[in-house]
């Protein structure tokens, strides 16, 4: 493959941003090599600088869940945009896109639209220690939930100790409000609850991680976290920004039959544009301005385009659920499988984990039930391994710690082609 135009542009890139990227895991440093720059993208298909095609399983980290351009996605932004970009005015289409969210997740009585899931989560934060006028927050190791401060944060040294700041700039002060457990342990949340009585405002989780990777909640754990949180006079806060659309049409709460006090999406409900959605039991959404106390804003939140976007997209997804997510599961199914047959028959070992179409390959011997688990993963060989098959036209996620999406595109030859893809690039 030749990628002279996209190092070209890599080149130029470094002159503009710092490693070249606006976000940091698009720079291929977890895998090596250069990340070639996309020109267009179609179905399931990415294109990039050079002309080379790709087939895409990471999706935009999530949100082309319907594939790249689908027509009534791009032509409800090509209306939305003819009546000009932003009013920063309350328009019709927000209460649309409300309520399509509303009737897929009975847990959000009323809600809020912002523009990342870093603010979905950081203002679900600030309600839950408003509500309970508590200051401490629980998180787990390996979920990720956006880069405010609070939530960059490592597990202190013993299990429900305080947190150590995740990242420079993280004051001290702060991360030591927040504790990071190890996911999938319950006695872990139980010390945490009797080392800080009533002191914990809220616990975040991804209710299947996908930040550190795929990692599913053992049997009975989510409904665990909930009877401990209500318990405590804790809210529960189910962060679905990356689940959410992704792995049933009411996202992990429907799977899990979870009654979070506090719900935050993105991705998929925004189409692929600027979209977080924060929203929970009435008693704590309006104690937000206007209605109450807690101050939270944005300028181009419930943007008209962003709406369109997601109209379009949760819409689809509505109108054709029974189709869609049978046909997710099964393509999902029949690509995680066949990858981990074809390491089977090469003796690598390898764990797969996947809920729905989410899933990672870990190049470990499993299982993977937590960070600590993934972490043993050989990330140099995912790393060999990511960079054979791009080479083959199949761009994964360039992390071991990142889940890999598939979408409604991916045909059965797109499977095929992938599997066989990789029998060669487990013996590279
Ligand atoms: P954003 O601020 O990136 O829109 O959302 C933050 C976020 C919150 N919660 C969960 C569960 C998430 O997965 C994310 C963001 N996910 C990453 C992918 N692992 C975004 C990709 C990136 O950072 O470039």
């Amino acid at each position: 493959m030749n990628h002279d135009r996209s190092l070209a542009l890599q080149a130029r890139a470094e002159q503009c941003f710092p490693g070249g990227v606006n976000s940091p895991v698009r720079a291929f440093r977890a895998v090596g090599g250069a990340p070639p720059f996309v020109e267009h993208a179609e179905g399931a298909y990415l294109f990039d600088a050079d002309g080379n095609r790709y087939i895409d399983y990471f999706g935009s980290w999530g949100p082309m869940i319907l594939g790249h351009a689908f027509p009534p996605v791009v032509e409800a932004i090509e209306r939305a945009a003819r009546k000009s970009a932003s009013f920063g005015a309350s328009t019709a289409s927000e209460g649309d896109l409300a309520e399509r969210i509303a009737a897929c997740y009975p847990a959000i009585e009323r809600m809020r639209f912002v523009s990342s899931g870093t603010e979905a989560t950081m203002s679900a934060i600030r309600l839950a220690r408003a509500a309970t006028g508590r200051k401490m927050v629980v998180k787990f190791e390996g979920c990720y939930h956006g880069h405010a401060d609070g939530l960059l944060v490592k597990a202190g040294s013993g299990v429900a100790t305080f947190g150590i700041p995740g990242s420079a700039g993280v004051p001290e002060e702060i991360a030591h409000l927040t504790l990071a457990l190890p996911y999938n342990e319950l006695a872990a949340v139980e010390a945490a609850f009797a080392a800080y009585p009533d002191a914990i405002a809220a616990v975040i989780l991804e209710p299947v991680v996908g930040n550190a990777g795929c990692i599913t909640p053992e049997e009975g754990y989510l409904a665990g976290v909930r009877k401990l949180t209500a318990q405590h006079g804790a809210l529960l806060i189910v962060d679905e920004v990356m689940t959410g659309f992704r792995v049933a049409l009411g996202g992990a709460c429907a799977l899990y039959s979870l009654d979070p006090d506090l719900v935050t999406l993105g991705k998929i409900v925004g189409g692929g544009l600027p979209v977080g959605v924060f929203g929970g039991k009435r008693r704590f959404m309006d104690q937000l301005a206007p209605l109450g106390p807690v101050y939270q804003a944005g300028t181009l939140s419930g943007n008209p385009l962003a709406m369109a976007a997601g109209l379009a997209t949760v819409g689809y997804l509505q109108e054709h659920a029974a189709e869609v997510y049978a046909r997710l599961e099964a393509a999902s199914g029949a690509v995680a499988e066949g990858v981990a047959r074809e390491a089977a028959g090469a003796k690598i070992p390898l764990t797969t984990n996947r809920v729905g179409a989410m899933w990672t390959w870990f190049f470990t011997g499993g299982p993977v039930t937590n960070y600590e688990d993934a972490a043993r993963s050989d990330t140099a060989a995912f790393g060999r391994f990511h960079r054979a098959m791009l080479d083959q036209g199949v761009w994964l996620p360039p992390s071991q710690f990142e889940a890999a999406f598939l979408s409604t595109a991916h045909t059965d030859a797109d499977i095929a082609a992938t599997i066989a893809a990789a029998r060669r690039a487990l013996l590279a």
